[in-house]
């Protein structure tokens, strides 16, 4: 038994959370196609759907997400998952670094977040500095029994600079990223998806059952979506954190629809 296994994020084993921290990490372009999704009360209604696990918010709108709650007496929405780094596009930097803005013990005690999320850019220069605030944010989770969810995205220099890796998309170094989960104590890991199903099938290899979940990244068709999501559930990935792929659609619901049978109940898109 690990400490995920009676966490409401997770459903029958597997996850699918609605991240909407787009307006720290990329900036307000993100909202640009869908103008409606830059209102966050817009992607919490979407996050009522019944396939959303969690909902993963920066400490801004995971407060507006409680007050939200209170204020529509929303007694069914989604759990949430309080970010706790994040950077922006703005800043310059000579490496990949996300700093830390909520505590463990805000998002547990003021926000009652029912998981937290920390990303981890290994490779980067600052990967020591990353690594000594995981390590304390992993033992302030455990203390609060809080799962914590590790954004495991390897990038930066140590990456750039390595002959033997070809980028942040690399198998070899997805499934490296993935095994750091492992070792410091996530309790699920989000990875970028290497492109195949053996690459992914790579990451599994590394991570000895410990919960995955694939990165949306930027929109696509919803086939070719759905068929990615499907390649990595298949040899064991646990489903999906996914935001532009549902917020810049129009009608996310329809999605929502397929994915919740492809990543809950196993189902071939083929046959949707
Ligand atoms: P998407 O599904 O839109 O890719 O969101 C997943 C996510 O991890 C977000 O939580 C985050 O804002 C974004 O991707 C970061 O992407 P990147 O660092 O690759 O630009």
């Amino acid at each position: 038994m690990r400490h995920i296994d009676d966490s409401p994020i997770t459903r029958d084993g597997n996850s699918l959370i609605l991240a909407y921290d787009h307006g720290t990490e990329h900036g307000p372009v993100d909202f640009e196609p869908m103008p409606k999704s830059a209102d966050p009360t817009h992607v919490f209604e979407v996050g009522r759907h019944d396939a959303v696990t969690a909902i993963a918010l920066q400490k801004g709108n995971a407060e507006y997400y409680r007050a939200w709650e209170r204020e529509n007496d929303v007694g069914d929405g989604a759990p949430l998952l309080v970010k706790l780094n994040g950077n922006s596009n703005l800043a310059k930097r000579d490496d990949y670094y996300s700093p830390k803005q909520c505590s463990v013990r805000y998002a547990a005690e003021e926000l009652d977040a029912d998981a937290v999320g920390y990303t981890m850019y290994a490779g980067s220069l600052h990967e020591d500095e990353m690594w000594k605030e995981f390590r304390d944010v992993q033992e302030a989770a455990r203390k609060h029994n809080l799962p914590v969810v590790m954004w495991s995205y390897p990038r930066g220099k140590g990456i750039q600079e390595n002959d033997e890796y070809t980028g942040q998309e690399d198998p070899d170094v997805v499934a490296y990223g993935a095994r750091l989960g492992l070792e410091l104590g996530a309790d699920m890991v989000k990875c970028k998806y290497p492109g195949t199903q053996a690459g992914w099938q790579q990451v599994e290899d590394a991570v000895s059952g410990l919960k995955t979940v694939m990165s949306g990244g930027s929109k696509r068709s919803d086939d070719a979506f759905l068929e990615d999501v499907y390649s990595t559930i298949a040899v064991g990935g646990n489903g999906l954190a996914v935001g532009r792929n549902i917020f810049q659609r129009e009608d996310p619901e329809g999605l929502l629809d397929d994915l919740e049978r492809v990543i809950f109940e196993g189902t071939d898109p083929a046959e949707l």
